[in-house]
């Protein structure tokens, strides 16, 4: 490093740490608190699978949403491996989710940025005119695209109170209900 960057640095820091702080925390890119329940393994590895893969997954979709506009818009983030669908296990059609894998979780990185940095024009991530959420995941395994509520939708469709004409309408209690 240079003279000039040395001081530099060091006043910033002698200035004061609340000035950096804010630079080292990025919530975009943070883990949440969703842990797969199913997960074959203990805590600490589903952890750090969580803070090392390179996959996401992709929630509240319309299930109108096709694989063609999933790759398309999560091919602009990074190095694209590929996209999963999510499917309703008895139907077997879209349910209103995805996993994203990409090569390398830098790209990962990006696309939580993007899809849900607030920097950015929020249309950006809307598909179908519905605002998606974006979760860091632990790495895709047969089996995991699949619903796994009752009637074979997600879990979320069955206690979903409200009218969502992109899934189906009312959740699925409220139906019978
Ligand atoms: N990485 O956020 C996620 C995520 N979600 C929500 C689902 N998956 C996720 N993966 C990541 N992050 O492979 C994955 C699952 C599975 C696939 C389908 O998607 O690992 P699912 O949605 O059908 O079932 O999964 P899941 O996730 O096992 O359901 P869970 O955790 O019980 O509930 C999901 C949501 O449903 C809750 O957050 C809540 O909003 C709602 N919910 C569940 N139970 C109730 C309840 N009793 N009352 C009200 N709401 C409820």
């Amino acid at each position: 490093m240079t003279e000039f960057g040395q001081i530099t640095l060091e006043g910033r820091i002698g200035k004061g740490r609340r000035l950096l702080r804010p630079l080292k925390a990025d919530p975009s890119v943070e883990v949440s608190a969703y842990r797969d329940n199913q997960f074959k393994g203990t805590r600490k590895e589903q952890d750090r699978l969580l803070h090392t893969s390179s996959t996401l997954y992709v929630g509240n979709l319309s299930f109108y949403t096709t694989e063609e506009q999933l790759t398309d818009l999560f091919g602009k983030c990074g190095d694209l491996k590929r996209v999963i669908m999510g499917l309703d296990k008895v139907k077997r059609t879209p349910c209103g989710f995805c996993f994203v894998e990409y090569y390398n979780r830098k790209s990962a990185e990006n696309c939580l940025r993007w899809v849900n940095g607030t920097r950015l024009d929020r249309s950006i991530s809307r598909l179908d005119d519905r605002i998606i959420r974006t979760d860091w995941d632990a790495g895709f395994i047969e089996g995991r695209q699949y619903g796994r509520g009752k009637t074979g939708g997600q879990v979320r469709d069955e206690y979903r109170t409200d009218y969502d004409p992109g899934r189906g309408g009312y959740g699925k209690r409220v139906e019978e209900g």
